[in-house]
């Protein structure tokens, strides 16, 4: 059932004309011309979101959610070394944003965008072993819980330093430009890394060059256990206009609003009108990882979010719309059931294997493409909730 889903302000802000104008004055031309025909699916103008793409969108917020449930428990039965981070709220962040990027997009994903992952096909029990350190994650073992990115499906894996990725990501779309490639890079950040020059120097660098590159702030409330208060005194989408960057704010607990933003500012991006930064406000509702047990936040305020959980809001949605969503509960939880078991039973990893790997050797191998489930993205004898399926 399609919904017609409104249009951020600032899609309205900069018509093409005044693009031109303002690219032509920085000696840019622009990218809508220079790009190559196209290579990969762009998006139709307004594509609503079919029944089956919700379904999908619900289908990965519970699998996200699901797997960091599970993954808390092996943790707590000492199954998972290190710590262990989840994203429990921010679920629709992750798998809105994800969802409205092509096949042969690129993405940085972040620490707490499980689901970014799972949209691009990372299956289950890959990242399930991954963070009990077994052969079968998606590091084999070379690093613990979430440092990892699968790049067969086109994805970068994330390295600690916050919030270094938004420079890979600006790296990448500067790659692109220059080879006159029609696709775009998406990273996601936190509101702690509005502090650290990298942020600047992204979004900086990308507006200047009006780069193909989303960015994703999830603005989570808290950088570990600084409150926002203490990170900015203006608000960073303000401060995107500063750069030039288009700057949006979006509901990051509705997943439509989320996927819509997103896919406006990949559009907007292709188009040659340059990088977005994307505020989507939500909350952190776990510790900043395992061994926090956040006596920090107040109470009121995990209650005033709690009643606006993304997964739950999201069922009430497509219940009225007619669609099970307790079934599609029911058939994550068995997934992960049979995903974990699978994990258990992989090996640790063999240790004389921790160099291997590490090093690019030999030719230098592209990044791969991921997996699209977006209806727009399929043929139209694939519909989203197959693909959601061949996942699991
Ligand atoms: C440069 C840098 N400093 C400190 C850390 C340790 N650290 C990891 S996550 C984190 C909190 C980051 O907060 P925020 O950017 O808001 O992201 P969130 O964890 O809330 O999603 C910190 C301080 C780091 N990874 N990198
Ligand atoms: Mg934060």
């Amino acid at each position: 059932m399609a919904t017609q889903l409104a249009r951020p302000a600032y899609a309205e802000d900069l018509p093409a004309s005044e693009q031109a104008a303002s690219q032509r004055a920085n000696g840019h031309a622009p990218q809508a011309t220079a790009h190559a025909p196209e290579a990969t699916p762009h998006a139709p103008d307004a594509t609503p979101l079919t029944r089956d793409d919700r379904i999908a969108l619900q289908h990965y917020m519970l699998l996200m959610r699901a797997i960091e449930e599970r993954a808390m428990s092996l943790y707590r039965q000492g199954k998972v070394p290190g710590s262990f981070y989840d994203g429990r709220g921010q679920e629709a962040v992750s798998v809105g944003a994800a969802f409205a990027m092509s096949p042969s997009d690129r993405l940085c994903v972040l620490h707490r965008d499980l689901g970014a992952h799972l949209v691009r096909g990372v299956e289950p029990p890959r990242v399930l072993a991954q963070y009990m350190g077994r052969a079968g994650g998606l590091t084999a073992g070379r690093d613990g819980n979430v440092h990892f990115g699968d790049r067969h499906l086109g994805c970068v894996g994330m390295v600690s330093m916050l919030p270094d990725m938004m420079l890979v990501a600006t790296g990448m779309a500067m790659a692109f430009k220059l080879r006159h490639e029609q696709r775009c890079a998406l990273t996601w950040c936190g509101d702690g890394a509005t502090s650290r020059g990298d942020f600047h120097e992204a979004l900086n660098w990308a507006s200047v060059q009006r780069l193909p590159v989303v960015f994703v702030l999830e603005n989570n409330q808290f950088a570990y256990s600084t409150p926002l208060e203490l990170q900015f005194a203006v608000d960073p989408v303000e401060r995107a206009a500063a750069y030039g960057c288009a700057g949006v704010k979006v509901d990051g607990n509705d997943v439509e609003a989320v996927f819509e933003a997103t896919r406006i500012a990949r559009e907007r991006a292709l188009d040659g009108g340059g990088p977005t930064l994307i505020e989507a406000e939500t909350m952190r509702m776990h510790g900043h990882a395992a061994h926090d047990d956040m006596r920090y936040v107040p109470p009121a305020l995990l209650e005033h979010w709690a009643a606006r959980d993304p997964i739950e809001t999201y069922a009430a949605r497509l219940e009225a719309e007619g669609i099970d969503a307790a079934a599609l509960q029911a058939d994550v939880s068995e997934l992960v059931e049979r995903a974990t078991a699978a994990a258990l039973e992989m090996p640790m990893p063999d240790p004389s294997m921790a160099t291997e790997g590490v090093f690019c050797e030999g030719e230098a191998e592209p990044l791969g493409d991921g997996r699209a489930p977006w209806s727009a993205y399929a043929d139209a004898a694939a519909p989203a909730l197959a693909r959601a399926s061949e996942v699991a």
